[in-house]
């Protein structure tokens, strides 16, 4: 079963988003497999963020995202990567559609609520830099044979 990786940034959570985000993924049909609740140290944000390290908003990024905890999962489905990034709405909120998470409660850019894993490869990545093998659990959701 496909898995992704799927983060509320630190304006999510201190916002109180994290049960409105889990709520959507749970009433689409997704199946949460791991979560936490965190503090991001300086070295996991520039990994996490490796490929934007020449941006100009690098630094910046890397500030917001070490600024307060975050809400780390793993959600798995048919599917879950392609369709976990339309429920989150493109990067600019400003562009993102009502109906999706930025859409409905984005701001600006840099603080844009949520991160979702942007394709199989970096799935595989995220999951295996934030969390702990034996912390992602397999279990059966008997609702699978209806979705
Ligand atoms: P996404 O999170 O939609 O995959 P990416 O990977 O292009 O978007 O960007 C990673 C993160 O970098 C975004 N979530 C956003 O917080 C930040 N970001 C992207 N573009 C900008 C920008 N022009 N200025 C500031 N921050 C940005």
């Amino acid at each position: 079963m496909e898995k992704t990786f799927i983060m509320v940034k630190p304006d999510g959570v201190q916002r109180g988003l994290i049960g409105e985000i889990v709520s959507r993924f749970e009433k689409k049909g997704f199946q949460l497999v791991g979560a936490k609740l965190m503090t991001v140290s300086r070295e996991l944000a520039e990994e996490h963020y490796a490929e934007h390290k020449e941006k100009p908003f690098f630094g910046e990024l890397v500030e917001f995202i070490t600024s307060g905890p975050v809400f780390a999962m793993v959600w798995q489905g048919n599917n879950v990567i392609a369709t976990a990034r339309q429920m989150m709405g493109k990067t600019n909120p400003a562009d993102a559609l009502p109906g999706t998470i930025r859409g409905d409660f984005g701001v600006n850019v840099s603080m844009n609520i949520v991160h979702g894993s942007d394709s199989p490869t970096s799935a595989e990545r995220e999951i295996a830099l934030w969390f702990n093998q034996e912390d992602v659990s397999e279990y059966e959701k008997t609702i699978n044979r209806w979705i």
